[in-house]
């Protein structure tokens, strides 16, 4: 596996329960990795396959259940609970608590390979039958070369496997949505029991728990975008101007830990595989966090992919491998749409256009006319009956 994230080290932990052989390359440290606030929404189905592989335990204590969300628009507070529709939740858990649960399992429970802080990671031979991964050593600073039966690509959105899978054979389909968000993690309490979303004349806003003590706020901003021209009265002024509604508590507000400016764009490669060379996250697709939908995919793609390794390593059946691209693909395309179809609703009441706007609201509110409407977005919210 090159790259210790959720996709990576579920991999990992998977084959490792089954008995086989591993290594994890990282670029990053130990002590990176376990703490890089990123997501921190996950679904339930997700959690459930967690759960079944036995990687669940402390996320079962600690997380909480989300079972409403909440739309702020016009001046008014719209409460949605998707829960009584599906009859699922979310789970709200820090990205990074669950990277660190999954070292500690793959690594200390399961007697996991790692090599953390590698360097300059190559891959060789991926259409051939004994591949293998080359990367300098941080110690030594000498060349390794590890031979594999199978090279599972979970390396990100910034890694170098996906640029191994050759030219003619994939198709990179990508979508600017032409907005940034500013991604901001506040030290202060969460100020509403459930997601927030605003979407206002000025532009979208979210706010997200993560922990008791740490919320995660985004403001829609100019794609490219400076944090700098983002000081902390700027950030707060804005937050309570489009998260405000008749009712609705005052923001807690508190030092802003992290501030960066992300460029709305998706991806998604095709196949996600190319001889014994499989990828596996937002190395294969990336979905804007506009549906909080990244993590959940890269879950998904583990689950297929260590389940279909274990087959065909233990059992000699490669027929999970053979379909694993279709099988990944088909929710990463649910989920590709469905942010789409969000990015509009959040989007279209700035976009300075009001032929956008007017369809926008019109988009909104009938969540909250329709009861077929409100059970469609619910099932997507959710991840519930898609096609993958
Ligand atoms: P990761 O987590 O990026 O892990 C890849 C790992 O590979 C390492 N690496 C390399 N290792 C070896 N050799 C190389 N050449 C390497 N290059 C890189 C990296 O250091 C890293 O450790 O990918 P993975 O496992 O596919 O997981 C994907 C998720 O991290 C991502 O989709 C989510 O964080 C997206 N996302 C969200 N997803 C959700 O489902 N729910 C959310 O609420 C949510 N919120 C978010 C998000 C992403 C965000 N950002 C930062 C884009 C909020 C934000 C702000």
């Amino acid at each position: 596996m090159v790259g210790a994230g959720p996709a990576g080290l579920t991999v990992g932990s998977i084959l490792r329960a089954a008995g086989v052989g591993c290594l994890v390359l990282e670029t990053a440290t130990r002590e990176v990795v376990e703490h890089r606030p990123r997501a921190g929404v996950i679904e339930e189905w997700a959690v459930r396959g967690l759960a079944r592989r036995g990687l669940a335990r402390t996320l079962l204590e600690r997380a909480q259940a989300h079972t409403e969300c909440e739309f702020r628009f016009a001046g008014e507070r719209y409460r949605f609970g998707y829960t009584g529709l599906t009859g699922r939740h979310h789970f709200v858990y820090p990205q990074q608590f669950l990277v660190t649960d999954l070292v500690r399992e793959y690594a200390d429970v399961r007697g996991g390979e790692i090599r953390f802080g590698v360097r300059d990671v190559r891959l060789h031979g991926t259409g051939s039958a004994r591949p293998a991964v080359s990367y300098v050593c941080p110690d030594s600073g000498e060349r390794r070369v590890v031979e594999a039966d199978f090279v599972a690509g979970c390396d990100g959105a910034r890694g170098v496997t996906r640029a191994s899978l050759p030219a003619g054979r994939v198709r990179l389909a990508r979508h600017d949505y032409g907005v940034g968000w500013l991604a901001l993690l506040a030290e202060a309490p969460p100020s509403s029991d459930c997601v927030v979303f605003g979407m206002h004349p000025r532009g979208f806003a979210g706010h997200m728990a993560r922990s008791p003590e740490v919320t995660r706020y985004y403001l829609q901003c100019p794609p490219g975008d400076s944090p700098e021209n983002w000081p902390h009265e700027r950030v707060w002024a804005e937050l309570r101007e489009r998260l405000g509604a008749a009712g609705a508590p005052p923001l807690a507000e508190g030092r802003l830990i992290e501030k960066r400016v992300l460029d709305m764009h998706s991806y998604v490669v095709e196949p996600m595989a190319f001889g014994r060379l499989f990828l596996a996250g937002d190395a294969a697709h990336l979905t804007a966090p506009i549906a909080a939908k990244g993590l959940n995919l890269a879950l998904h793609d583990a689950f297929l992919l260590g389940d279909g390794l274990v087959a065909a390593l233990t059992k000699g059946d490669d027929s999970a491998l053979a379909g694993y691209s279709d099988a990944c693909l088909a929710r990463v395309w649910d989920y590709q749409e469905f942010s789409q179809w969000l990015a509009e609703m959040y989007h279209g009441t700035a976009s300075g256009d009001p032929y956008r706007a007017g369809a926008a609201l019109a988009r909104l509110r009938r969540l909250f006319s329709s009861p077929a409407a409100a059970a469609e977005f619910a099932e997507r919210y959710l991840g519930v009956r898609t096609t993958g």
